[in-house]
């Protein structure tokens, strides 16, 4: 196995953004009289704007007009939640990996299928410990197509069996999958056992512990392929 690289996925994996998507889908379900509940956001975990929208209407048929209306209005919503982002926010054990990555000359790219990536990577002032951004905006066709982690591995001029995807929808694990990528999925197995090592979260989680859990022989070996 040589590994050169790896592509997070932001909402779930570096930050939780996900209590604010849900707050955001939530008000607007609530102004249109649709029914909304966190079970339901968890099935959004990882979709697009739009899909996660078409979603929440359940088959309900509306003007194109009416679902550029209601989407703008959700990320208005949402956009007023993550102004109060700051470094706090990085879930645990992130700040630790994404250092030993960099000290074994390893590349990171972040592989998000959200618009505002690049707002919330600046505030949780992560953005020099990425090598490249790839986002909502970077790729017209989303999870679980793979376009977006072939684009981001493309930004690193890596080939996708030199990549390891951080992931925590089944979604993106899907989507990693199909673009030949090595996938390490965070959560619960029911959601991301479809991936190749899954580990509850990244807290504790070192450098030497992913390449391990993929069959790769750890550190030594990756400092040695990326010198
Ligand atoms: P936006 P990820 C995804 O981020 C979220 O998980 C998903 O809930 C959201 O709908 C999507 O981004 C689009 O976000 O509305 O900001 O463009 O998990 O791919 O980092
Ligand atoms: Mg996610």
């Amino acid at each position: 196995m040589e590994i050169h690289g790896f592509i997070f996925d932001l909402d779930g994996v570096i930050t939780d953004t996900a209590e604010f998507h849900f707050l955001g889908w939530k008000r607007l379900a609530d102004e249109e009289g649709l029914t909304f509940t966190r079970q339901d956001n968890e099935r959004l975990r990882g979709l697009s704007r739009r899909d996660s929208l078409m979603a929440l209407l359940r088959g309900r048929a509306y003007p194109e007009e009416k679902i550029q209306e209601m989407m703008a209005r959700k990320n208005r919503y949402y956009l007023e939640s993550i102004r109060s982002i700051t470094p706090d926010d990085l879930l645990p054990g992130v700040q630790e990996l994404l250092n030993e990555i960099c000290a074994a000359g390893l590349k990171s790219a972040l592989g998000s299928a959200s618009k505002n990536a690049r707002e919330v990577v600046a505030r949780l002032g992560i953005g020099r410990l990425f090598d490249a951004i790839s986002d909502g905006n970077s790729v017209e066709r989303y999870k679980p197509a793979p376009d977006l982690f072939i684009h981001a591995a493309g930004q690193l001029h890596l080939p996708p069996r030199e990549c390891i995807v951080v992931e925590d929808a089944a979604a993106g694990i899907e989507a990693a999958r199909v673009g030949g990528f090595h996938t390490i999925g965070l959560g619960p197995p029911e959601r991301v056992g479809a991936a190749d090592a899954v580990f509850p979260g990244l807290a504790g989680v070192h450098l030497q512990d992913v390449l391990q859990a993929l069959g790769g022989n750890g550190l030594p070996s990756a400092k040695r392929i990326s010198g």
